[in-house]
């Protein structure tokens, strides 16, 4: 099982590089990895394993941030109806987006970054992605709210952003445009 030792921190050259796209029908050893990032993110929410193993719960991980530059990442979240969004998948791709942005009203943070940088950071309200699923179909998923938030933070990752590239150096609370604010 994947631990904090095995993500990779702030300053590391894998989380500045593009990931390659995973080729199609995945291979058993990727299928591997991104049941290993989704199995993170699950246990990592379970107070019991979190605390044995040392884990921060997470609600989102990239292969990246496990030193695998490959297009695969994993969420586990709830929306604000406590809807269940749980994806292991492979290529995500944005294909569409609102032009209304959305932001977490306390910022954000990073599971490769120990330190809290503070500010706004803007992301699109509404987005569409497709990608495959571990079981090798291909979906489109819609996603608001906090979903949404989480999917573009981890698609970031495979393209080498981290979530404080957005934030605004001069004013990291300045008021953004045209926006949502997700309060937790
Ligand atoms: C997280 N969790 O998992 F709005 F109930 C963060 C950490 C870095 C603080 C652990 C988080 O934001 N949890 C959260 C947020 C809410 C409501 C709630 C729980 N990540 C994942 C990560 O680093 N992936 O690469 C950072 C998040 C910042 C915005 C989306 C992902
Ligand atoms: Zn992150």
């Amino acid at each position: 099982m994947l631990t904090m030792e095995d993500i990779i921190r702030d300053g590391h050259p894998t989380l500045r590089t593009v990931a390659k796209e995973v080729p199609l029908p995945a291979s058993e050893e990727d299928k591997k990895i991104l049941k290993d990032l989704l199995e993170y993110v699950i246990s990592s929410q379970n107070p019991e394993i979190a605390s044995e193993k040392g884990l921060r719960p997470g609600i989102g991980l990239a292969a990246p941030q496990i030193n695998v530059p490959k297009r695969m990442l994993a969420v586990h979240v709830t929306d604000e109806k406590d809807n269940l969004h749980s994806y292991a998948l492979f290529n995500p791709k944005i294909i569409s987006h609102s032009v209304e942005k959305a932001y977490l009203a306390s910022g954000e943070g990073c599971l490769s970054v120990d330190e809290s940088i503070p500010g706004f950071v803007p992301r699109y309200a509404r987005v569409t992605v497709k990608a495959t699923t571990l079981d090798g179909e291909e979906v489109q998923l819609r996603l608001k709210g906090l979903p949404a938030i989480v999917i573009q933070h981890e698609i970031d990752h495979l393209n080498g952003v981290m979530f404080y590239d957005h934030i605004n150096k001069d004013a990291p609370f300045e008021p953004v445009e045209n926006s949502i604010a997700i309060e937790r």
